[in-house]
């Protein structure tokens, strides 16, 4: 009995959850519905751990050196930053990156590889991401590479030339040339 209710209280919170997340993401019901059993089922504490998230990114991308990506995409997954992705957060980012429009999509890389949150892009920051993508896609020497194509970056990117990128400068470039959308990994 104590089983039948706890039950009824867990399907509640789901819905509840569930309702939530209809206004928060572009998903129906169903799809939601879907993606949480799913969720639930590969994950039954219910957090992704930064471990998980590793292996998973690996196996989707069939690449070996991918986790320092895998890091830097984990850490724009996991919003609130306690070092676990939740549902609530897996699939509001799900929505961004699948759904979301362009604009959305870039924003969202924009803060992605703002990782101290600054709301500007340094050369570390740029460095940094490259240098992971890079690495992941086998390439060798990748901290020469990753520096040269910062350079080319800035170039292109830092209009006013005072060595950060802001969200308006990395937005206008973005959305005029294609070419520099690949280099971030957005289509
Ligand atoms: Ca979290
Ligand atoms: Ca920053």
């Amino acid at each position: 009995m104590g089983n039948g209710e706890s039950k009824t209280k867990n399907k509640t919170e789901t819905s509840c959850i569930l309702d939530k997340l209809r206004t928060e993401t572009k998903f129906s019901q169903s799809e939601l519905q879907t993606w949480y059993d799913r969720f639930h089922q590969d994950f039954p504490t219910g957090y992704i751990e930064r471990e998980d998230f590793r292996y998973m990114y690996s196996t989707i991308s069939g690449q070996q050196n991918s986790d320092d990506l895998a890091d830097i995409i984990f850490q724009a997954y996991d919003s609130d930053n306690n070092g676990t992705i939740d549902f609530r957060e897996f699939m509001t980012t799900l929505s961004v990156t699948c759904r979301g429009s362009k604009e959305e999509r870039l924003n969202w890389v924009f803060d992605m590889y703002d990782t101290d949150n600054s709301g500007t892009l340094s050369r570390n920051e740029i460095i940094h991401a490259l240098n992971a993508i890079l690495k992941m896609k086998g390439f060798e020497d990748t901290e020469h590479l990753a520096a040269v194509q910062t350079e080319d970056i800035f170039k292109r990117m830092d209009g006013d030339g005072d060595g950060i990128i802001t969200r308006k400068e990395f937005l206008s470039v973005a959305t005029r040339q294609p070419g520099i959308c690949e280099v971030f990994n957005v289509k």
